[in-house]
């Protein structure tokens, strides 16, 4: 019975680990999506959840099972893929792993062991969400969120997050530095930025009261500091994307993918976030801020980038996307990763042109109904016009 089961899981996990994936006849023009996500929890490898031994696992069971494989942090070595995945065991704790694949699209797979992160912030509890920026000072950056217990809080629910800071050159070898300090009481969704802005390191921050609401943080900011080893972002951050009412970013938003440079300015895919009766709702958005001034944004597109459809709206935390990595290759082909309802990982693939295009020729949201009319009015009379014969 034993080999009979290792055996039939471990065929189905290749098959899995060995699907091609498909585009999916959802069009938009922006990017394509696809049939199957790119990591779940079956693509946790077998040796990381079952003892393989049938003297002390005689039904081979799960011991340590996988819950969810969601927001991931990318980048493009080499001519290959990897992902820095959020890991969540069924025990609620997250973690990272490296996945890697020959095309980004499909084939991932884990390598056999997760990161063991160097423990030095002895009240971590859990991390998640890494961003990799590959900086111009020659390593690659992961900043993670860092939660604890909120100690002055009885509440057990109540936590603390920070942004952990962790460097590398191979993915392999993981180098902690001090977390991020700053004004605010607690940061989520802090990316670094991958060149030096004034000759210093300057990061995308979420300044927030509480752990789950940003309170009065007023949306995405960007702050400097000197010294990455010991990173402090000594002014409060200029916020350089703020809230808006009835909008997708309501209730909050944070930066995303690290942003990518293009010759029209940085192209920031970002998270936000609104309140619904079934609870928050989390949709990317785009926006471009100026290649000399990162903290001025210079086009805006109205809409969401990319919302929860389908199956991709259900899940341990449901009609949430949300992104943290994002891969430009050389040819201008950009493979955008988000999860779904913090329970799977997709790609959505576009190119450079395209997303500058998207982001500079979509209208910018007027923010009123009657306004929206009149601007689908106007593209209705234009094609109408075209359409003449
Ligand atoms: O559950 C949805 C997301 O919630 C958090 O994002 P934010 O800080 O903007 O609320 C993050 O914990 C993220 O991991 C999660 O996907």
């Amino acid at each position: 019975m034993f080999a009979e089961n290792y055996t039939r899981e471990l065929a189905k996990y290749e098959e899995l680990i060995t699907r091609k994936n498909i585009v999916t006849e959802e069009y938009n023009g922006i990017y394509e999506r696809y049939k199957y996500p790119v990591l779940t929890r079956k693509h946790a490898p077998i040796i990381w959840r079952y003892d393989l031994s049938p003297e002390t696992n005689p039904y081979f069971m799960e011991r340590l099972g996988i819950n969810a494989v969601f927001n991931s942090g990318a980048i493009e070595m080499d001519g290959r893929f990897y992902l820095v995945a959020r890991v969540e065991g069924n025990d609620r704790k997250s973690f990272f792993a490296v996945a890697e694949s020959p095309n980004g699209i499909d084939n991932f797979r884990f390598w056999d062991y997760p990161i063991l992160l160097p423990d030095t912030e002895k009240e971590e509890t859990n991390v998640y969400d890494m961003r990799l920026t590959k900086h111009e000072d020659g390593y690659i950056y992961g900043v993670f969120c860092s939660e604890s217990k909120d100690q002055e809080d009885p509440d057990l629910s109540s936590a603390v997050a920070q942004a952990g800071i962790v460097r590398t050159k191979d993915l392999k070898t993981w180098e902690r530095l001090p977390n991020l300090k700053t004004q605010s009481a607690q940061q989520r969704n802090v990316v670094l930025h991958p060149e030096f802005v004034d000759g210093k390191y300057a990061f995308y921050t979420r300044p927030q009261d509480g752990f789950i609401s940003t309170g009065s943080g007023g949306g995405i900011g960007f702050g400097l500091c000197n010294d990455i080893n010991n990173a402090h972002i000594k002014e409060q951050e200029v916020i350089i994307h703020t809230r808006k009412y009835h909008t997708m970013t309501e209730v909050k938003n944070g930066a995303g993918a690290v942003p990518i440079k293009t010759e029209k300015g940085w192209l920031h895919i970002a998270h936000g976030v609104r309140n619904t009766a079934a609870g928050l709702r989390y949709v990317t958005y785009v926006f471009v801020t100026d290649l000399n001034d990162p903290t001025k944004c210079i086009a805006e597109p109205s809409g969401y980038f990319i919302a929860p459809f389908g199956h991709e709206r259900v899940g341990d935390v449901s009609n949430v996307i949300f992104t943290n990595g994002a891969i430009v290759r050389e040819n201008g082909d950009v493979y955008v990763y988000y999860a779904s309802s913090d329970t799977r990982l997709h790609v959505a693939t576009t190119t450079i042109n395209k997303l500058l295009d998207y982001a500079f020729n979509t209208p910018k949201d007027p923010l009123r109904s009657v306004d929206c009319v009149k601007q689908r009015c106007e593209l209705i009379k234009k094609n109408l016009e075209y359409l003449k014969p």
